[in-house]
């Protein structure tokens, strides 16, 4: 068994670098408050994902811009871009703001652009103090602010700092361009060409093909924005799909459709759909997945999805995080691969980015080229740059490890499911769900120095609240989001994003008894020990919820 965990609640996983991501949220009573209010619990967190509330050096520097505006007490979000902040501004006072409980659009007059320059040009949105909650859901979904580096950066330049005037010149942002950033291009080319399922595929992406983006939901949101300037049309969402990316597109966009299970029934489903639409003369602009897909790993026919998009004139935007380059050769089926480069890829849980891949074998290449060469902003910072670059050296060995820690996991929970006297009832993992086939067919082969694998992250189910509460509180890893750290993360998926719509989740296979995990490159005997202990614990609790 590992050390046991004494790091507090709220707090980062250690060794809680700055730039950390993490967040330990022990004990399944914090679930619950998690669930119940997700915002009064994050207020609480001493380290969050950056997305959750801004980072200490963020809002450090958002104070001293309040401060040298002489608006102490206001509201403000820094961003990278005169884009992202227009955005944020038009987000904010929508009338799609006002959900008729507690939220209503900000005015314009209340909400304003200021520009500063610290050591780099950057952009305040400032508003009202009370109509936090509602400019911050422009924070949380599309990851479109500043990061804690450019913070950092900028706090240590605090002296210089001064307002300038908001232009639309965008030209001078040379800290979002960087030999860091073109080694990370080179090296993403080079990873999705290796080991290619069909190398007679042609043409291939090429260093021009790929865009960065500030945060994993900020690539998928930018693109959605971009497509939506040109098509203006509803998006599909196929299969289920990380929390986040669901909201981008009920609160962004004119209208999404949604194919929750990802199955070949709802494959059915969607072809319905996409004849209904053409019938009345709709456009259906983009169709999104995740291959596979949070939290339960169903893996989605892509080949199918392909043929779909091209016989409806659609776009294809797949999301391989889980799965992971390494694993996975699917940019051939796609038009847009989008990638949170946070997870298994930066691989140290201290740096947020994503990535888009256009595909120009792609029949859309020629309409998504020039659309997003218009719209795309460059907004990843240098010094993140130059972190992921670091910390990337290592992705092919490290994936390796996670595939084979997480598999090793899953062999041994899937034996105790087997059993009918075990308080597990299920794993959930591309190499044994029944949808594993669609995964298995773009897996890439063998080299010398890499094995295909089914990436870090799985599902365990049990077999009631009871036994998930024993199992969860004697686990004796960390607790909360993220996935592809080199430490094991357990997270109440369900439970802490959906405990008040669990019918809603049900429908698409979601149970608050289901805790997803995500596993680490601790030693894999230790690993499995840990795991056996907690799946003891939920054992002794039986069927009646008594130890
Ligand atoms: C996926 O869909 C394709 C195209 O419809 C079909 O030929 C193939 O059999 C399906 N794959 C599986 C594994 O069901
Ligand atoms: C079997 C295997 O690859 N397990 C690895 C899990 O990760 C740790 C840490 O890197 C390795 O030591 C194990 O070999």
């Amino acid at each position: 068994m590992s050390a046991k965990i004494t790091t507090q609640f709220g707090h980062a996983v250690p060794p809680a670098p700055r730039h950390s991501v993490t967040v330990h949220m022990p004990t399944w009573q914090n679930v619950e408050r998690y669930g119940a209010d997700a915002a009064f619990v994050i207020a609480t967190f001493k380290n969050a994902y950056p997305r959750m509330k801004p980072h200490k050096d963020i809002a450090d520097l958002a104070a001293a811009v309040l401060k040298h505006l002489g608006a102490e007490n206001e509201g403000c979000f820094l961003f990278p871009s005169l884009q992202s902040a227009k955005e944020c501004v038009e987000y904010s006072t929508s009338p799609r703001r006002d959900n008729g409980v507690d939220k209503k659009p900000v005015a314009t007059d209340q909400i304003k652009i200021e520009a500063f320059t610290a050591k780099d040009h950057f952009f305040a949105v400032v508003f009202p103090l009370d109509k936090r909650s509602v400019v911050g859901g422009f924070w949380s979904t599309p990851g479109a602010g500043i990061s804690s580096r450019f913070a950092e950066a900028n706090l240590n330049h605090l002296d210089q700092l001064t307002e300038t005037t908001v232009s639309e010149d965008e030209t001078s942002r040379s800290s979002f361009e960087s030999p860091a950033h073109e080694l990370l291009r080179d090296r993403i080319v080079q990873y999705l060409e290796r080991a290619l399922l069909n190398p007679g595929f042609q043409p291939r992406p090429s260093t021009n093909d790929i865009y960065f983006y500030q945060t994993g939901m900020a690539a998928i949101y930018k693109p959605h924005s971009y497509m939506l300037k040109l098509y203006q049309g509803m998006t599909v969402l196929f299969g289920m799909a990380f929390m986040n990316t669901i909201t981008a597109f009920e609160e962004f966009g004119s209208g999404y459709k949604f194919f929750g299970l990802g199955t070949d029934d709802d494959l059915h489903d969607l072809e319905s759909f996409l004849q209904k639409e053409r019938k009345y003369g709709r456009k259906v602009q983009a169709i999104w997945a995740e291959f596979p897909a949070n939290p339960i790993l169903v893996t989605p026919n892509i080949t199918r999805l392909r043929a779909l998009a091209d016989e409806y004139d659609v776009v294809l935007a797949i999301d391989d995080t889980i799965g992971s380059w390494a694993n996975i050769d699917i940019t051939s089926m796609t038009d847009i691969l989008v990638t949170s480069l946070t997870k298994s890829f930066n691989g140290y849980a201290d740096v947020i980015a994503g990535s888009v891949v256009l595909n120009p074998a792609s029949r859309k290449y020629h309409e998504l080229k020039p659309l997003f060469d218009e719209y795309y902003v460059p907004e990843l910072y240098i010094d993140d740059a130059e972190a992921i670059e670091r910390n990337s050296r290592d992705y092919l060995p490290r994936t390796m490890k996670l595939n084979h820690n997480a598999s090793s996991l899953v062999q041994y929970l899937k034996t105790c499911a087997e059993d009918p006297n075990s308080a597990v009832r299920a794993v959930h993992h591309p190499s044994v769900n029944p949808s594993g086939e669609h995964y298995r067919q773009f897996m890439r082969p063998a080299t010398r120095d890499f094995t295909s694998g089914y990436g870090c992250l799985f599902s365990i189910e049990l077999k009631d609240l009871p036994t998930t509460i024993a199992f969860y509180d004697n686990l004796n890893v960390h607790d909360g989001p993220h996935l592809g750290a080199p430490f094991t993360l357990a997270f109440a998926y369900t439970m802490c994003a959906y405990k008040n719509k669990l019918t809603w989740a049900a429908q698409y296979g979601l149970k608050p008894t289901q805790i997803r995990i995500s596993a680490g490159l601790e030693d894999t005997a230790t690993l499995l020990e840990d795991f056996r202990i907690a799946v003891e614990a939920a054992n002794k609790i039986g069927s009646t919820g008594v130890p």
